[in-house]
């Protein structure tokens, strides 16, 4: 990554769910435990908005879309940057519908979107946005043809964009860590050990303690996922605020805090 990009605003303002569905028993899931429980997926989700609003945004909450499972897991349809937002392609096949369908918002919002060609993949919760540039892992969900159909459009809007590969086992590139301020990237150590992250500094989750690294820093406050006590130690000793979220239902998904929203800057 090269230098940093001048006025990028490194604030939100917003940002977009959508409530889980009835059907998010089936959402797909690498693990195979018992599912979710929709009441408490809903609950959790509630604190989720609520957390969101207390640092500062506004939210808009989309209706459940009962034909895909997964489609509360809406970071994946999308990727929204100040210059306009992408309408993605995600890799898993029960949810390519889930991109379309964010589209009509995405086209209210945003004056100029996107949507990614016919070739390959990619899902929201492969990119990190940072100011210095855009990092996308490379995984089972996002592939070679998605990455470059992507990196057009973020270079044509002044973002440079670099991939990671992902290390066995992890679901997406923020499973796994997450931008907690301009210079510095929370890690897990198999994704720390990679040494993908420069020119940041990258902090690691305490050990054992890696579904820690999906956090999301809104502005002053970054949400870690509940249950994770050493890393948010960690995090307040460098100087963070955090608020720490009840995640277990989206986690049973393999989802974490970034996968539940789209969040952006409104302009000017
Ligand atoms: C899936 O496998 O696609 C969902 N069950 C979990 C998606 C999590 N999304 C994310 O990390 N951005």
């Amino acid at each position: 990554m090269a230098a940093r990009r001048d006025g990028f605003p490194y604030r939100f303002t917003d940002a977009i769910v959508r409530e889980p569905a009835v059907s998010v028993v089936n959402a797909l899931r690498g693990g195979d435990g018992p599912p979710p429980d929709v009441g408490s997926f809903r609950a959790q989700h509630a604190a989720y908005v609520a957390a969101l609003e207390r640092a500062g945004l506004v939210v808009r909450t989309l209706p459940a879309l009962e034909d895909f499972p997964d489609s509360v897991f809406i970071e994946d349809a999308a990727l929204c940057l100040p210059e306009g937002a992408i309408v993605l392609r995600p890799g898993a096949p029960s949810r390519a519908g889930e991109a379309p369908a964010v589209g009509p918002i995405l086209r209210e919002i945003f004056p100029e979107v996107r949507a990614l060609g016919p070739n390959g993949s990619v899902d929201g919760g492969d990119i990190l946005v940072t100011e210095a540039g855009v990092f996308a892992g490379l995984s089972s969900r996002t592939d070679g043809a998605g990455f470059a159909a992507l990196a057009e459009v973020l270079e044509s809007w002044g973002h440079m964009a670099e991939t990671v590969p992902l290390p066995t086992g992890v679901l997406h590139l923020k499973s796994d860590c997450s931008l907690l301020d301009d210079e510095t990237i929370l890690a897990s150590h198999r994704l720390a050990d990679a040494d993908c992250f420069k020119p940041f500094r990258v902090l690691r989750t305490a050990d054992g303690e890696d579904a820690a690294a999906n956090a999301v820093r809104i502005n002053d406050t970054v949400l870690l996922a509940d249950g994770y006590p050493r890393t948010a130690e960690r995090l307040v000793n460098a100087g963070f605020t955090i608020e720490c979220v009840p995640t277990s239902q989206a986690a049973i998904l393999d989802g974490g805090l970034s996968c539940l929203s789209l969040r952006y800057h409104r302009g000017p």
